[in-house]
């Protein structure tokens, strides 16, 4: 696949002389000017917060910028040995699904919550593309506070996208399924065209305290959805989709799919959707998802199976619904700062149409239609085009905005940005990647108010840019100064996963919001020790629970005997500290789990059924005190 890619590359290049456009191995030299650009001095803080998505590792990553400097990993659809995310009796809820624990996923798009269309810095939201579910993750806590799974659904890539308000967050299904319940799911795959729907979820977000649930499901047709903007300001209230395989067909090899030199891209209505729901058009139809939440008071998570989602049918309900023509296999769709520019990036396409919302409404009050799917209108092209970047490069995908009047838009398969005024529709400049970028970022970019000073591509090709690290390489993202006419090239830096999207919004929003410590008193654990005095061990039939204290630097109980092989063996550990950045860990030999690690504040419970006798020694993992050392302990195994 990479293979592949790489020779696309290279015809790339061949394809930028074409256009006119020397990649200059110079870009490779960075000059000091540049350099100072990106230089955040010892002990000074980047201006924005960059949250990464992780792809294939299922975790996000938090990065500065312009520096690029790692400040977190954090698991949202991952487990985490470094934290015990996964491993401990709390957490293990969060990864529940209807299928059961499902510990990985594919993690490709971020979306950072907004108010009026502008970051509020609240909440980032992730998806999963294989099991498919959506992710909220608390951004004065950096972790993941909950996951609901998206039932019919397969591949959830079109998500998770949302209103400017974060009203709703929306999953859209890449793979078309047989909905309904599990005993109706078993079709033969050629009755794709009678059986399957192309789903989307709008997941309602409640405005206080970020709760997801599932509002409503969009019945579709059998289409691949792929990516998907929200409307804002003047086409708030609508959403855009893009879409492949509009032949509908079950096999995408070679002869059924991209036949058609135009695929579509859908535009709902959510907000007419949100009368017929209102007026009881919606159906309920039987299904099973899970739903996972943290509870910041006990520290724990719960997960509960629901069985029912309301579903509207746009066959039946005419005006949610329209579809308008845009060339071969779009991938992203995006909408512009002013929410009246609609654009569409056909890989397969040499142009990038853009669309006008004003136009869009005035063809579907004439009814100027040129069919319908399903009774869902077709659109003109032609009345909904604004007009075409001619010339662009070759592969378009996605395209972010700087607030200025100015679309970038990646170019996969030539390797380059190009930077092109949103009116006029003119290619102002134009930069060479390394190698073959897939989404680019703006601080702000997707919203009504992007900040505009830098842009970072994340590439899908690394080859020659790092020091060699044998088969598999970091993945590179490069790092833009955008303020000028000119695109300027600053910083290369390496990637945790493979990023698909990023967002980025300036570190004021939250840099004084974050949560230090948890405050004990506050701690409703069940098995919260509130002093050391309340250290102890407690056998219950098989079952026996360790309240173990943690403070610098001890542990106690620091020897613990009268344990049996065989026993299932609960270390509830409590975390006494009262201050930032303490954190104590826990390991036990030979315990087939991973570590805990617990904040200031927090209890969290590891489970070791222990399967020879023996001592055991355990220790502290963080390096917490002088005395860090001296943080250990030794546990005794006795035959059953
Ligand atoms: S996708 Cu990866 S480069 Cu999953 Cu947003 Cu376009
Ligand atoms: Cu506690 Cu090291």
């Amino acid at each position: 696949m990479k293979t592949r890619l790489w020779l696309m590359a290279g015809v790339a290049v061949a394809v930028a002389f074409a256009y006119g456009c020397k990649p200059k191995g110079a870009q490779t030299a960075i000059s000091g000017d540049a350099a100072s650009k990106v230089y955040v001095a010892p002990g000074q803080h980047d201006e924005f917060y960059n949250i990464v998505s992780g792809g294939f590792n299922g975790q996000m990553s938090v990065m500065g910028l312009p520096s690029g400097r790692v400040l977190k990993i954090l698991p949202v659809f991952s487990v985490h040995p470094e934290n015990g995310w996964g491993f401990s009796e709390e957490t293990k809820p969060m990864l529940n699904t209807s299928h059961g624990f499902v510990p990985w996923d594919d993690l490709h798009h971020i979306a950072i919550s907004t108010t009026n269309a502008e970051h509020d810095a609240r909440w980032a939201f992730g998806n999963a593309n294989n099991t498919p579910r959506i992710a909220r993750v608390d951004l004065t806590s950096f972790k993941t506070v909950e996951i609901i799974e998206i039932p019919n659904s397969g591949g959830n890539h079109s998500s998770p996208f949302i209103t400017e308000n974060t009203e709703y967050v929306v999953a859209g299904t890449r793979f078309s399924v047989p909905t309904g319940n599990d005993n109706d799911r078993d079709v033969g795959i050629d009755t794709y065209k009678d059986n399957f729907r192309g789903t989307i979820s709008f997941i309602s977000v409640d405005k206080d305290h970020g709760d997801m649930d599932i509002a409503f499901q969009l019945e579709a047709p059998p289409f691949n959805f792929d990516l998907a903007r929200a409307g804002k300001k003047k086409s708030h209230g609508w959403f855009f989709f893009s879409t492949y395989n509009t032949e509908m067909a079950h096999t995408l090899l070679e002869v059924n799919a991209s036949q058609k030199d135009k695929d579509f891209i859908m535009a709902v209505n959510w907000k007419k959707a949100e009368e017929y729901i209102a007026a009881g058009k919606g159906k309920k139809v039987p299904v099973k998802y899970a739903h996972n939440k943290w509870d910041e008071s006990t520290h724990t998570a719960t997960s509960t199976i629901r069985t029912e989602v309301l579903s509207l049918d746009p066959r039946e309900l005419k005006d949610i619904v329209y579809f308008i023509p845009c060339p071969k296999s779009p991938h992203g769709t995006d909408t512009d700062p002013t929410g009246e520019y609609i654009i569409g990036s056909g890989k397969l396409a040499a142009i990038i149409p853009v669309f006008s919302f004003t136009k869009m409404l005035a063809a579907i009050e004439k009814q100027d239609f040129e069919g319908n799917i399903d009774g869902m209108p077709v659109l003109k092209y032609e009345s909904v085009l604004h007009g075409e970047v001619a010339k662009p490069g070759l592969g378009p995908l996605h395209t972010e905005f700087d607030g200025k009047g100015f679309a970038y838009t990646s170019m996969f398969v030539s390797s380059e940005i190009v930077k092109w005024n949103i009116e006029t529709l003119e290619v102002v400049d134009r930069v060479p990647t390394y190698y073959s970028v897939g989404h680019l970022s703006i601080p702000g970019g997707p919203t009504g108010k992007p900040h505009g000073k830098y842009m970072v591509a994340y590439n899908k090709i690394t080859k020659d840019r790092y020091l060699p690290t044998g088969p598999e390489l970091a993945h590179s993202a490069q790092l833009y100064d955008i303020s000028g006419d000119k695109m300027q090239l600053l910083l290369d830096f390496p990637t945790i996963g493979e990023p698909h999207y990023a967002e980025a919004f300036p570190a004021s929003l939250i840099k004084d919001k974050q949560v230090k410590f948890y405050k004990l008193e506050e701690n409703n654990h069940p098995h919260v020790l509130k002093g050391i005095n309340d250290a102890r061990v407690e056998r219950d039939g098989n079952k026996v629970h360790i309240y173990l204290t943690s403070i610098r630097s001890n542990f106690r109980p620091d020897n613990i005997e009268g344990i049996k092989v065989g026993d299932e063996v609960y270390f509830h550990m409590t975390n006494l500290e009262q201050d930032w950045d303490v954190p104590h860990g826990l390991a036990i030999k030979g315990a087939n789990t991973a570590e805990l690690l617990v904040m200031p504040g927090e209890t969290a419970t590891l489970k070791w059924v222990p399967d020879r006798t023996g001592v055991f020694p355990f220790y502290c993992t963080d390096f917490c005190s002088a005395l860090h050392q001296e943080m250990q302990g030794y546990l005794r195994v006795s035959p059953a």
